[in-house]
């Protein structure tokens, strides 16, 4: 099946996971249409990736985003499922591996996230590691992102990134985030202040190693999440995540849906304030060069 592929020039991707899974669903086209005004406000264009009747799509329309937020059940494709989602004709909402491979595959070299998936606690009983790190040594695309989700084992999931010799690069920070909270007590390899000279070590490296590089900006300090009043929310959220028996790709969308009701919406404005954050810069990095 050959991509359908709208993107224009300066493309920012922008995955379906996140909107389909990861936030409730009324929240998911206020969002979408947001995310586009930004990045169109940057002088880029936005390009959604799903996977609509089987047709691997890079710049969905509205109308196709509708389809998927009004289907009875969505899969959630991660680089392992995207294919047999593909030919068996299904819907898909794209996880970040699955939006890098496709975006690739479309020419699109920036893409804004929320968090990566990664290392997911509990390791010594049996693992449970997100595809989206391994992406990174297969697809050239720069992912600008909140560091990985706070339900993770964030310092595990940067040594993780470490072994697989991802770049993450930090802007404006020296820390690598931790989504809800601005930091963790992991570093990043490079701090960048600058967006230009961001912008063209990123163009540079994809073009040198054909793989894809992290690019992690902390969530804004006004909407930083309490780490004390963090931390007894997840300890409800992973109960209630057990008590479902919420385990593999239904762990990371069980978790954050138990947050966003424990947290009574603190942790959903959380997210959806980082979200356009890394939008912002991701179309300013993927936009024409200033003269
Ligand atoms: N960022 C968010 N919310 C999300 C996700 C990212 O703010 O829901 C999604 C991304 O699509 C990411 C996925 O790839 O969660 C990770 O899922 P898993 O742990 O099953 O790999
Ligand atoms: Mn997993």
């Amino acid at each position: 099946m050959p991509i359908v592929n709208r993107a224009a020039k300066h493309a920012v991707a922008l995955e379906t996971t996140l909107l389909v899974h990861g936030v409730p669903k009324d929240s998911a086209r206020p969002l979408a249409d947001e995310l586009n005004a930004i990045v169109e406000s940057q002088g880029a264009s936005p390009a959604l990736v799903g996977v609509v009747h089987g047709a691997p799509t890079v710049g969905m329309t509205p109308e196709e985003l509708d389809t998927l937020l009004a289907a009875d059940s969505v899969a959630k494709a991660n680089t392992a499922n995207l294919g047999v989602l593909m030919a068996r004709g299904q819907h898909a909402a794209t996880t970040v591996s699955a939006t890098m491979e496709l975006a690739a595959a479309a020419g699109v070299d920036v893409f804004a996230t929320g968090g990566l998936g990664g290392v997911h606690p509990g390791y010594a009983e049996h693992l449970d590691i997100s595809s989206d790190l391994a992406a990174f040594t297969r697809f050239p695309v720069a992912v600008v992102t909140s560091g990985v989700k706070s339900i993770l084992d964030v310092l595990s999931t940067r040594e993780a990134l470490e072994t697989l010799g991802v770049p993450v690069v930090g802007f404006r920070t020296d820390h690598f985030p931790a989504f809800y909270l601005r930091e963790s007590e992991a570093g990043v390899d490079a701090r960048f202040d600058d967006a230009d000279e961001l912008a063209s070590f990123l163009t540079a490296e994809l073009a040198r190693t054909g793989r894809g590089v992290v690019v992690a900006n902390p969530i804004p300090e006004t909407n930083e999440i309490n780490p004390d009043e963090w931390f007894n929310w997840l300890a409800e959220a992973e109960r209630q995540a057990d008590d479902a028996g919420a385990t593999g790709r239904a762990r990371t969308p069980a978790l954050l849906a138990a947050l966003h009701t424990v947290s009574r919406g603190r942790t959903l404005a959380a997210n959806l304030a980082l979200v356009r954050s890394n939008a912002t810069l991701a179309a300013r990095l993927a936009a024409p060069a200033p003269h």
